[in-house]
């Protein structure tokens, strides 16, 4: 993408409303508009963070063994009657009315709609077990929509629903999951680690969050500190087979958010290994056994032809405030510092003197290497705005290119995250930033 041509609003000053990092850098770098209270548009380089989001989080659900469908955002009020959600779920629920003056709702999450379509097809034993996912906007009217996409009131969620034909098959398909979540935030170079958590309105006795540390996360938690120091990948490198080692090691240390803590269980744990902290929410699953199938009549022939009601779970990754929750974790005074596998690009290249042959051709050159994957900053504009943009944006390289290195066929290369700069030539330069993508 070359600058001169692109539209990526970059804002000088912090927006007065924004109270935390992540709020205030998604405006600044030009990722989010507000349109609404709590309702944001996604600018291309959000857009395009959003997307490589989504796609590791798709990728994981695949390799888990759940299957991607899209549901609507339009549900009707008929379905939520049927289970008894459609008077619980109260203020929360934005409640429409078509045409003919049927009850319509915007869907916060898609229990009773996946339930029901499945019921249409599922038979027999032999259709179960089943994981069903997708990746769809849902609508909360929060009290208190805040800090920007973190607690929005339209935001991207991924949730996934499993039928099983008993108890003990959805508790693994439950660590199935459970197990994909870790390597999906992890894959995004984020430690989020599952807590013990209370069920609200979706239901069940058990539940994990995955919750990821912060200062300016919204809930108080309390865990052991080993938790913090197991690496998900290197402990589960490809990610299938018996997910239990893995999900045994975490459910056997004590973390647990507030509603859940039990203090008894904590003064147990040494004090040098007791960490309380705040955190963020960016997943959320549960198993909640017969609650919508009993309710809504979804009832397969078992194996002795007698009917049986599966048992289901559903798993829920918040994608939009991932966004938020990896900027959190990753910036400084000068802007964001993108991972690696979700920065919208993985280069700027900062051509310090537009017009000049030499800078210009090396700018090309390196920008047609990157097969375009990369923003040209081919403006006229001073050398200090080019640095802080690209240092606000945060793409993980800069590569600077003056007059004097490209007499040379030298290239500047900048690493954000550590600041580290060296002199290269353009297939070097290639290398180093291939090694990384
Ligand atoms: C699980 C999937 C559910 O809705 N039903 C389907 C279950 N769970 S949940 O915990 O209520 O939400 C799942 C995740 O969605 C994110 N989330 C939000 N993100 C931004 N703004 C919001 N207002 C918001 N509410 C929920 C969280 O990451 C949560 O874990």
């Amino acid at each position: 993408m070359r600058l001169s041509r692109a539209f990526l609003p970059t804002l000088k000053e912090t927006p007065a409303e924004a109270q935390i990092a992540s709020h205030r850098l998604m405006l600044r770098a030009g990722l989010i508009r507000q349109t609404s209270a709590g309702i944001y548009a996604w600018l291309p380089l959000g857009q395009r963070v959003l997307r490589k989001v989504a796609e590791i989080v798709r990728q994981e659900q695949d390799r888990a063994g759940a299957q991607e469908i899209l549901m609507p955002t339009i549900q009707s009020a008929d379905l939520w009657k049927e289970s008894g959600r459609y008077d619980d779920y109260g203020k929360e629920m934005l409640r429409i009315r078509d045409r003919g003056d049927r009850e319509m709702l915007y869907g916060p999450t898609n229990e009773e709609m996946v339930t029901d379509i499945f019921k249409s097809y599922a038979k027999s034993y032999r259709d179960l077990p089943r994981n069903l996912y997708h990746i769809q906007w849902k609508f909360r009217d929060e009290i208190r929509p805040r800090f920007g996409v973190m607690r929005g009131r339209e935001f991207l969620m991924k949730d996934a629903y499993s039928f099983d034909l008993d108890a003990a098959s959805a508790r693994e398909s439950y660590r199935r999951m459970f197990r994909a979540y870790l390597r999906t935030f992890a894959r995004m170079g984020l430690k989020a680690i599952p807590m013990q958590a209370d069920t609200g309105p979706i239901g069940g006795d058990l539940s994990h969050e995955f919750i990821i540390l912060a200062e300016t996360g919204e809930s108080v938690v309390y865990l052991h500190k080993d938790l913090l120091e197991f690496d998900v990948l290197s402990a589960d490198p490809d990610g299938t087979g018996d997910p239990s080692p893995v999900v045994d090691f975490w459910t056997s240390r004590y973390a647990a958010t507030d509603e859940k803590h039990d203090e008894a269980a904590w003064d147990a744990i040494p004090a040098d290994s007791q960490v309380t902290a705040r955190g963020i929410e960016v997943g959320h699953i549960f198993y909640f056994g017969t609650k919508y199938s009993g309710a809504m009549g979804l009832r397969v022939s078992g194996p002795d032809g007698t009917p049986v009601t599966p048992e289901m779970g559903s798993y829920g990754i918040g994608v939009s405030r991932l966004v938020a929750a990896i900027i959190e974790a990753g910036h400084d005074d000068d802007g964001i510092i993108w991972p690696d596998a979700v920065a919208p690009y993985p280069l700027a290249i900062l051509n310090l003197k537009p017009g000049d042959a030499g800078t210009d051709n090396l700018a090309e050159r390196l920008y047609a290497g990157m097969g375009g994957d990369a923003v040209l900053d081919d403006r006229p504009e001073r050398a200090g705005a080019k640095f802080a943009d690209a240092d606000l944006i945060g793409y993980p390289w800069q590569a600077i290119i003056g007059p004097r290195g490209a007499a040379n066929g030298i290239v500047e290369l900048k690493r954000r995250a550590t600041g580290e700069r060296v002199e290269l030539s353009l297939d070097d330069a290639l290398a180093r930033i291939r090694a990384t993508t």
